[in-house]
């Protein structure tokens, strides 16, 4: 009997509490509303390899100081292992709030991105795409580096178009990133279509130097080549000035082509020695901030946010005007 009644008391009072209205919403704590100011934002910057790499650096510096946003900037120093342990060191900081990942390599980062997730932050990879990990990461803001390739293949095309043999070299970037990857499968793809053969291909790590020492090697052992591509600014010059040494012409009895269209760029352009530079946009802070700042007050944000890029030619009569307007 004594059960009965205790089990009764029991069912009524949860019928009750089921029945009792919800607590007005004015009790419920609003949703932080985040501006620029609320934000500590950890960036993993590669290093310090050249043009772009500076620009890229000084938008993250100069933006955050516009906006207001506290900024933590860790420079990798191209080393894969550091830009590991920087990534960990923003997840166990209290007071970062996003991780920017501008990542030396395509894979490596699951561990972190895990315990990145675990602390709540919020992570935006920009500049270099890495593999797989989705939903790890808000968004991925960057180029389309495979059709930076293929762009670099259609002109070298043109550039080769009277040319009998079709016989080109690839200065590539650091091994494992997604941009040295991602333009050499574009530039192939598209300069198979006119039977364009590359025939030496290896990394220069992005830097004047060694694109210089690869390509002199190359020419100690022939020189039979209508074509250069340097998969970005830096490699290119270094091949020019291996080119000259060699008593080469560069951009008439080598056809050269680069990636990034730095000042550098435009100026080996005007000085006649560089043919066409595809354009890869290093300004890529005011995008990612803003990205970060809608994901931290709850927006979904697309998969991708591709920069918006051209490409610039040696032969364009207005060439001088577009290089004096240049940021960067
Ligand atoms: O092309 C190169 C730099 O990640 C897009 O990195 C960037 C590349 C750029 O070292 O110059």
């Amino acid at each position: 009997m004594f059960k009965k009644i205790a089990f009764l008391i029991v069912f009524a009072s949860l019928v009750l509490a089921a029945c009792q209205p919800a607590a007005p919403a004015a009790t419920q704590a609003p949703a932080k509303v985040w501006t620029y100011k609320d934000m500590t934002v950890g960036v993993l910057q590669t290093g310090s390899e050249g043009g772009w790499r500076a620009a890229n650096t000084k938008s993250f510096k100069e933006t955050a100081t516009q906006l207001g946003l506290t900024l933590k900037f860790y420079d990798s120093q191209n080393d894969l292992a550091k830009q590991v342990a920087g990534f960990q060191q923003f997840v166990q900081d209290p007071e970062v709030d996003v991780i920017v990942l501008q990542a030396l390599e395509v894979t490596g980062w699951e561990q972190v991105m895990k315990d990145a997730k675990a602390a709540g932050k919020i992570v935006v990879v920009s500049d270099r795409r890495i593999d797989g990990l989705e939903g790890y990461f808000v968004t991925y803001i960057g180029a389309d580096f495979v059709e930076e390739g293929r762009k670099a293949g259609n002109e070298m095309c043109k550039l080769l178009e009277d040319s009998a043999t079709k016989n080109v070299w690839e200065l590539v970037g650091n091994v494992g990133s997604s941009a040295a990857i991602d333009r050499g499968i574009g530039f192939r793809e598209t300069a198979a279509k006119c039977g364009i053969e590359v025939t030496k291909s290896q990394t220069a790590n992005w830097s004047v130097v060694e694109g210089k020492q690869v390509t002199e090697a190359w020419l100690k052992e022939t020189k039979d080549v209508q074509g250069i591509f340097g998969q970005n600014d830096e490699m290119a010059f270094g091949a020019i000035e291996a080119l000259k040494e060699a008593g080469l012409v560069p951009a008439q009895d080598v056809k050269l082509i680069s990636v990034d269209a730095t000042g550098g760029a435009f100026q080996a352009m005007l000085d006649g020695t560089l043919n066409v530079t595809v354009e890869c946009n290093p300004l890529l802070a005011p995008q990612v901030y803003e990205a970060a700042l809608a994901a931290l007050n709850g927006e979904t944000l697309p998969a991708w946010i591709p920069s918006q890029e051209s490409v610039f030619y040696m032969d364009d009569p207005n060439l001088k005007d577009v290089a004096a307007g240049r940021s960067y």
